[in-house]
């Protein structure tokens, strides 16, 4: 059945009664109205459980009701009432699954049962865990044999530390550092940018900075639909008069205006906040044209007389200002106005207020990260904040928006690819075994290793991989080839769709649900945004008696492939997870001293961050300030063609990530489908198209492999001139493999470069190639 698409523009605030709406809606969709309502006010609370959705600050003093729109969307997702057990598996072969599409596979609901893959039926069936853990063990023993480094270890930024821990640890002990993660997808870019900046991976502000902050800088982040309980701390800093001044190449309606849902006056009065207080629509990959653009318009006001500078700071506590004095005297502007694709009056207008603030937040999403230039472009940012002292004092830093609610935390427990980020030499001692020291596959070398044929096995602790990565014309072929594949999942996904020769859906307890143990039920902990620590409480009975906890999950896998080790107590750690946070601590004495007791304080233990009290542990012992290579925003651009378009994948308030709560998105007024491009209606014009005409996308590329995305509908948007935006993940299929952020590897998802051609009446009847009628209703 075709969706009926609609476009009006939404005129709404962020948050109010839509918000509130769209909360019950899905709670009553799932089946859990009222016992999901009682549950929302455990949410984030002290002796509550952590939020499954976003990584935003969890407050000491959280609200009565310390949940937003997107995050009770994916609490009562998890909670659901529906079940995807071995009926509907026995129902449908894995051929006619992959017909459908993210909304429909994961809307069954939870998964139930350990399935294995039977190719002579072409469909999952229910197997015991002992069968199912024995068999993937003899797997993964036997590819070590081979070669170690012939197994990935996958998880996404969900499970908790105490899994994170052990997942790597076990990776470690296996023989690799093939530990990739989503955050590869997503903030690796600022894990590679702000160490050479300031000398720490993560960001500087804490949530109490919100509050003396006197200027808020905002690139390419989107609060209303992707973190809206920051809409909080925005709202009492425009109150304020705080000026926030936002980079967005979309008029995003969170960076406009809120109704606060949680306000009973707000709501009844419909009394909304501004938000932005300057908002200019950068060209998408202009920002690091419009960041140098700021930054010379500062030092002409210093060089014009104004106090624009801080100069102890710089003299005290900073490195390479000099040069980078230089650089910025040697642009152009038109260069710079050409490339942001702003005024000059733009940089010069949001200089011209930061120059006069006195504590300034700078914070920034995936419209940084996802670029070519992504790792140049925070630095721009640090640059920026660096000229004024913003660095390491009340109410100023940098702010990283990360994204799953524990990615943060699985970096610190160690899991990761790159060796020097962990305590190698520490673990060593500790377990008594040498860890390998060679760097594993990033998400974007997995692919790659996978593509050449390097890799039997892939371990998914969460996630959705195939389906978040680059390029999926190519990498699902080459998914089949695998020996082994490894769903460690709690709904059914794409990825689990692809299988390798022998492949399993393990289903796992999520975190809103008990986890009890031999030792009773069991707590876990995360870290949010601002690296504050967190202990999490289940309180939901588990969606079925067969669902393991993903450390039990990941200590089955140790004790039968890794040869017993005295010092690595698998089954005490599972009976009792205290231990495993007295072992995080002796790894981590710095900060995880006393870990089971401080996880609870409210607010949670904060990370000792040295950026926040002048500490630089970078090369040169100070702050740098880093010089670009090069302004191109993107070396794969091709030059010239007037018919290349530049598009960015974007997210909806109806989705998270690669799960798909639906086909609206509010505060952008597209109703009823997924399947749009956003245009600017002279390039609609300019290039003969129509709004509501139906449209191929093509990648342009000259690497010999044909990328196209069929039936999108073209959608006349106030969107930049040259600029496209389509929904991910249905546009990771343009997205070549390696249009990747230089030194980080983050794909580049927010400019790939694309043509737009025109489909004719038959085509245009078809939805990806296949008729229209074949989509689920
Ligand atoms: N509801 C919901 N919440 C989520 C998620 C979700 O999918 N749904 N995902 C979670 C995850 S894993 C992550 S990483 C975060 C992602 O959260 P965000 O970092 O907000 O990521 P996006 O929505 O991909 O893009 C952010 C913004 O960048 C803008 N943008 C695009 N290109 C450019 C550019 O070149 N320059 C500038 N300045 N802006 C640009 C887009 O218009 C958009 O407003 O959210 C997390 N929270
Ligand atoms: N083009 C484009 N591509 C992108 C992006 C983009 O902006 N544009 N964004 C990138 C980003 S920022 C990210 S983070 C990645 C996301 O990549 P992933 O993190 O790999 O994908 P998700 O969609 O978050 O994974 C959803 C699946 O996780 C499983 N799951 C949910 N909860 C749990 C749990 O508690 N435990 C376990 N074990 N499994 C669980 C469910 O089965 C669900 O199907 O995508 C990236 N890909
Ligand atoms: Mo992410």
């Amino acid at each position: 059945m075709a969706r009926r698409v609609t476009f009006r523009p939404y005129a709404g605030p962020a948050g109010g009664w839509g918000s509130a709406r769209s909360v019950g809606t899905i709670l009553a969709r799932e089946n859990v109205l009222a016992s999901g309502a009682l549950l929302l006010t455990r949410h984030n609370k002290v002796d509550g459980f952590q939020c499954v959705g976003c990584a935003w600050v969890k407050p000491a003093q959280p609200l009565p009701f310390e949940f937003c729109e997107n995050g009770a969307k994916t609490v009562a997702w998890e909670i659901t009432n529906h079940r995807c057990g071995p009926e509907f598996f026995a129902a449908h072969t894995v051929t006619e699954l992959l017909d459908w599409d993210d909304y429909h596979l994961e809307r069954p609901g939870r998964l139930t049962h350990p399935l294995r893959y039977d190719p002579d039926t072409d469909k999952y069936r229910p197997v015991s865990w002992g069968t199912a853990l024995d068999e993937i063990a003899r797997e993964l023993r036997a590819s070590r044999a081979r070669d170690p480094k012939r197994a990935v270890f996958y998880s996404s930024g969900r499970c908790s530390n105490e899994a994170s821990y052990l997942y790597g640890l076990f990776a470690r002990l296996y023989g690799n550092n093939n530990l990739p993660d989503s955050s590869n997808l997503c903030h690796e870019t600022t894990s590679v940018a702000l160490p050479e900046s300031i000398g720490q991976a993560v960001g500087s502000v804490s949530l109490a900075d919100w509050g003396h902050t006197d200027c808020i800088l905002f690139f390419g982040q989107n609060p209303g639909s992707n973190s809206p309980r920051m809409l909080h701390p925005l709202q009492e800093a425009s109150e304020r008069g705080v000026p926030i001044i936002t980079y967005n190449p979309l008029k995003e309606r969170g960076l406009e205006r809120f109704t606060n849902p949680q306000s009973p006056t707000e709501m009844l009065t419909t009394r909304e906040t501004r938000i932005s207080s300057q908002y200019h629509q950068v060209k998408t990959g202009g920002d690091l044209a419009a960041l140098t653009g700021i930054c010379k318009a500062l030092l002409e006001r210093e060089e014009a007389g104004e106090a624009a500078l801080d100069h102890a700071f710089i003299a005290e506590h900073t490195h390479g200002f000099a040069a980078f004095a230089a650089f910025l005297r040697a642009q152009d502007w038109d260069d710079l106005v050409r490339r942001a694709g702003l005024p000059r009056t733009a940089m010069e207008a949001t200089a011209a207020v930061y120059a006069r603030a006195r504590a300034t937040i700078g914070v920034y999403g995936m419209g940084l990260t996802q670029h070519r230039a992504g790792v140049a472009t925070v630095q721009m940012l640090a640059n920026l904040l660096l000229m004024r002292g913003n660095m390491g004092r009340s109410g100023a830093g940098i702010c990283p928006v990360r994204g799953h609610s524990n990615v943060q935390g699985q970096r610190t427990m160690g899991v990761t690819e790159k060796p020097e980020l962990v305590p190698l030499d520490r673990l060593g001692a500790q377990y008594g075994f040498a860890p390998p020291r060679e760097a594993g596959y990033t998400s974007v070398e997995a692919c790659e290793a996978i593509l050449r044929g390097e890799v039997d096995c892939f371990v998914e602790l969460g996630g959705n991989f195939v389906r978040a990565v680059p390029d999926r014309s190519l990498v699902e072929p080459a998914w089949r080839g695998l020996r082994l594949t490894v769903n460690a999942i709690t709904k059914l996904n794409r990825t689990a769709l692809i299988p390798g020769e022998i492949s399993y859906i393990l289903p796992v307890l999520g975190r809103i649900e008990t986890d009890r143990q031999r030792t009773g039920i069991q707590s876990l902990s995360m870290e949010d945004t601002t690296g504050c620590v967190h202990g999490s409480r289940g309180m939901r009975r588990p969606a079925s008696p067969h669902l393991i906890s993903e450390v039990r999950l990941v200590a089955e896998l140790g004790k039968r492939v890794l040869e017993p080790n005295p010092r690595v107590p698998w089954d005490e750690w599972c009976d009792d997870y205290r231990l495993i946070r007295d072992a995080i601590g002796e790894t981590y004495p710095d900060t995880f001293h006393d870990y089971d007791r401080r996880m609870w304080e409210p607010g949670g233990f904060q990370r000792p961050l040295p950026a926040c009290k002048r500490e630089w542990h970078t090369k040169t012992g100070k702050a740098n300030f880093l010089v670009p290579g090069s302004l191109d925003e993107d070396p794969d651009m091709p030059e010239g063609g007037h018919d290349v378009l530049r598009m960015m994948t974007l997210r909806s308030n109806d989705q998270f990530n690669t799960t798909v709560f639906g086909y609206d998105d509010r505060f952008r007024g597209i109703k009823g489908t997924r399947d749009v491009i956003l245009m600017n209606r002279l390039d609609i014009d300019r290039l003969g198209l129509a709004d509501g005409a139906m449209v191929r996308v093509e990648t342009v590329a000259n690497d010999g492999v044909r990328r196209e995305l069929p039936g999108l509908t073209i959608v006349g948007y106030d969107i930049p001139v040259g600029c496209v935006g389509a929904y991910y993940p249905e546009a990771n299929v343009l997205l070549p493999l390696w249009h990747y952020a230089v030194g980080s590897m983050t794909p580049a998802a927010k400019s790939i470069p694309v043509r737009v051609h025109r489909m004719d009446g038959d085509a245009a009847r078809t939805r990806h190639g296949r008729p229209q009628a074949t989509l689920q209703p």
